[in-house]
């Protein structure tokens, strides 16, 4: 079953780049991609469907490569509480932060957890984000991180989305291990990561290498472990401060390393090295008010691909837009509307471990993709936010939410 699509201009994406076709049409055949250029070569055939895109611009479906979409509760309390000067830290310090999102996810039901995470995708989803990943981290024991990875899969299967799944349990110490840190590494290796895993509740592996969470020879141990398990790695790395945790995840060929603010040009040559993703969260950094900005050139310059994602967590960035990340990662860290758009397409993609199937319009890969009623690509990234005229295909089917 062929259907056609015409009258668009595609901004394809392959290659990192814009890669425009001007009056194009693209055939899909099921959910795939079958045919893509322009319209004056269009092979002919036979099409059960012809859509007419009243002169759209197609690009990829976004690409969201780093969330933390499920948890309990939200924190604006503590964002009234920076606001008024007590910074991240001290409120982690003091029992608040991750910390107290970990107990309103632990008390919160399954069903709880999908119906709030829900809401928050479905306000991604509007947004023309066709594939995200979700990441565990509030749980903090084999039963809460089941939970959060079960609700994350159940989403995946019961919204038109993909969901990739990230094991973060290295993301903070739970009560249970105060002061005992490495015995807590101790049990993700032993006990959690091979449950989950067996579970097949595990598509990746994370930890958040900072001061305030775990060392680099405590998320070394957690890779080795992930290496055996046969799952592929990312990590939170260089938010706050220099631990080199890029350089580390390069060293485990992680598939990205996110955050980013504090690396230098060493951790840049590793990545560019290993093919390790950078990927961006420009919500964070605004929402913390950082003033440290990630090395653009030295990304640049050594050609490390860069993501861009929303970060959506309760803490740090609770934002439910990536083209509004879009905005900021060419406001605050002076990417192109290029860069940032080919940040939440293609190279989210490679961050994902899925850019041969997903993140750009090319025959052979996966038909998700959005007709948007703009002017020029670098629309996406020049409105804040707000509702942009658009229609959603995912798996070759328009969707509507
Ligand atoms: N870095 C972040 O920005 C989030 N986690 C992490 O490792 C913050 C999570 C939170 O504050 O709840
Ligand atoms: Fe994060």
């Amino acid at each position: 079953m062929k259907t056609l699509w015409q009258h668009c201009h595609v901004a394809t994406m392959a290659q990192g780049a814009y890669s425009i076709i001007e009056d194009a049409a693209i055939v899909t055949s099921g959910a795939h991609i079958e045919w893509v250029g322009p319209r004056s070569e269009l092979p002919s055939g036979d099409f059960a469907a012809v859509n007419d895109l009243n002169g759209a611009w197609v690009t990829p479906g976004l690409i969201d490569c780093h969330t933390h979409t499920v948890f309990g509760g939200n924190r604006s309390d503590e964002f009234e509480k920076r606001l008024q000067g007590v910074s991240y830290a001290e409120i982690a310090a003091s029992g608040g932060g991750i910390a107290s999102t970990v107990r309103a996810t632990r008390v919160a039901s399954e069903e709880q957890l999908f119906a709030s995470a829900a809401r928050r995708l479905k306000s991604l989803m509007r947004d023309g984000v066709t594939s995200v990943e979700i990441k565990s981290g509030y749980g903090l024991d084999l039963a809460n991180e089941g939970k959060m990875l079960r609700v994350a899969r159940r989403l995946g299967a019961e919204l038109p989305i993909s969901v990739r799944t990230t094991c973060l349990a290295a993301h903070a110490l739970p009560p249970e291990y105060k002061d005992r840190a490495d015995d807590y590494i101790d049990h993700i290796c032993a006990e959690m990561l091979p449950a989950l895993a067996a579970e097949g509740l595990v598509d990746a592996v994370d930890a958040f290498c900072e001061y305030l969470a775990f060392s680099p020879e405590q998320v070394e141990r957690v890779f080795i472990t992930a290496q055996k398990l046969g799952l592929p790695v990312k990590l939170h790395a260089e938010q706050l401060s220099s631990l080199h945790g890029s350089s580390l995840a390069a060293r485990y060929q992680a598939l990205s390393a996110d955050h980013l603010e504090f690396m230098d040009e060493d951790d840049a040559i590793a990545m560019a090295k290993s093919g390790t993703v950078a990927v961006l969260l420009p919500g964070a950094f605004y929402f913390l008010r950082e003033t440290q900005l990630p090395p653009m050139e030295a990304l640049r310059k050594h050609g490390v691909k860069i993501a861009i994602a929303s970060d959506l967590n309760p803490g740090t960035s609770p934002a439910l837009s990536v083209r509004l990340m879009l905005n900021m990662a060419c406001t605050c860290f002076r990417m192109t509307p290029e860069e940032a758009l080919a940040g939440a397409t293609i190279h989210a993609a490679t961050a994902l471990g899925m850019a041969d199937t997903h993140g750009s319009i090319e025959a052979g890969k996966v038909a998700d993709f959005v007709a948007w009623q703009i002017d020029r690509p670098a629309d996406l990234s020049y409105w804040l936010g707000g509702d942009l005229e658009k229609r959603v295909v995912r798996h070759g089917v328009e969707t509507s939410l």
